[in-house]
């Protein structure tokens, strides 16, 4: 029953990271296209050892795939998912392109896996990485308790923005270092500002995504309407701050959340503990909270800092944070891809 997998993006941040969890999660992948641009056809990858020669990505390479996993932006998306699905494969897709189709169900398997009985279009879409591991703490919570409304600030790392940003993160960094500058000298050159509109090293950025005339980037609005669709809570409320720091890898979210019933933190404790996919860290007075960097390179997400929140009724504040390069992408994906 082995299966002919694509990767669409193969040598992105997220690309990469999918061919890794196929090969450690042990798909049963019988054959493997990998499709990037022009510019990287002819270079390999490496698949269980063996070379795989990547190809680019055109409307006739998805002849015999069964599952096409796409993960080279939202315009690649809505140009060539029409083509994988014409030629027979299901695309799970990890770019906003689709997420809102009320006939592509949005997934985080621990959640709502059961949307996957019914795939009108083929296609599936993988959740934004900073909503989806907000919600592997946030639904066990409200299926406990309810959830009303969220208020929530990101700390989102370079790679969510792709391989370039993590240069560019790399490339600021070196040259502060090389310079032998102080700390109240940290400007670089704007030659090394490309990505971003800012200096992203030494800095924090109020701005993931582009702004929306409200005032709301799109990337904040992702928690409240990706959030109802997975949770299957048309009500849902959140008001979201996003902001990029410079962290290379996972992304924290620090949560404060309202639910119709009273919650007490045992209560949470107990809820979040038997979370599948979430491990919780939660002890101030050893100093142990969930870091990015203990969250990098790992399935699990993690929650701590739980507190009675102070100033909302029933309300829990806690951060939880993830590697969105894996939960919040390439794992979900595979995940999914393994649902199927
Ligand atoms: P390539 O490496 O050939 O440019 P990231 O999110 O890390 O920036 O990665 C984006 C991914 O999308 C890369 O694999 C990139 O391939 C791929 N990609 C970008 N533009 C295209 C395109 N026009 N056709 C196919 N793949 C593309
Ligand atoms: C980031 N979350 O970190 C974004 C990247 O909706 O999938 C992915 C955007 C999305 O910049």
């Amino acid at each position: 029953n082995l299966k002919h997998v694509a990767i669409v993006g193969a040598t992105g941040a997220v690309g990469v990271e999918m061919l890794r969890c196929l090969e450690q999660r042990a798909f049963p992948v019988g054959e493997l296209t990998l499709l990037a641009s022009a510019r990287s056809a002819g270079k390999t990858m490496k698949f269980k050892g063996q070379d795989i020669t990547i190809k680019e990505l055109t409307a006739d390479a998805f002849t015999g795939v069964d599952i096409a996993l796409f993960s080279a932006g939202g315009g690649i998306s809505k140009e060539f998912a029409p083509h994988a699905t014409a030629a027979g494969a299901i695309v799970v897709d990890n770019s906003s392109a689709f997420r809102m189709d009320d006939q592509v169900p949005l997934v985080v398997p621990e959640i709502n896996a059961g949307d996957l009985k019914n795939l009108p279009k083929n296609i599936v879409a993988n959740p934004n990485c900073t909503t989806a591991i907000t919600l592997m703490a946030l639904y066990p919570l409200h299926q406990a308790f309810g959830v009303k409304r969220v208020i929530a600030a990101s700390y989102q790392a370079v790679s969510g923005t792709g391989a370039q940003a993590i240069e560019e993160l790399e490339a600021q960094t070196r040259e502060w270092a090389r310079s032998e500058r102080k700390w109240d000298d940290v400007q670089v050159a704007n030659e090394f500002v490309k990505v971003y509109p800012h200096q992203i090293a030494f800095n924090a950025l109020p701005h993931v995504d582009s702004f929306l005339d409200d005032g709301y980037t799109k990337e904040e609005m992702k928690m409240e309407n990706e959030g109802r669709k997975i949770m299957h809570h048309p009500d849902f409320r959140a008001s979201v701050t996003c902001v990029r720091v410079p962290v290379f890898r996972a992304h924290s979210v620090a949560v404060n959340a309202e639910f119709e019933r009273p919650i007490s933190l045992e209560a949470a404790r107990e809820v979040l503990s038997a979370a599948p996919g979430l491990d919780v860290i939660d002890d101030p007075s050893l100093k142990q909270y969930p870091l990015a960097l203990n969250v990098a390179g790992k399935d699990n997400c993690a929650v701590g800092r739980l507190r009675i929140d102070c100033a909302l009724d029933n309300g829990l504040a806690f951060w939880v944070a993830g590697d969105q390069l894996l939960k919040g992408a390439a794992l979900n994906a595979v995940q999914i891809a393994e649902c199927l």
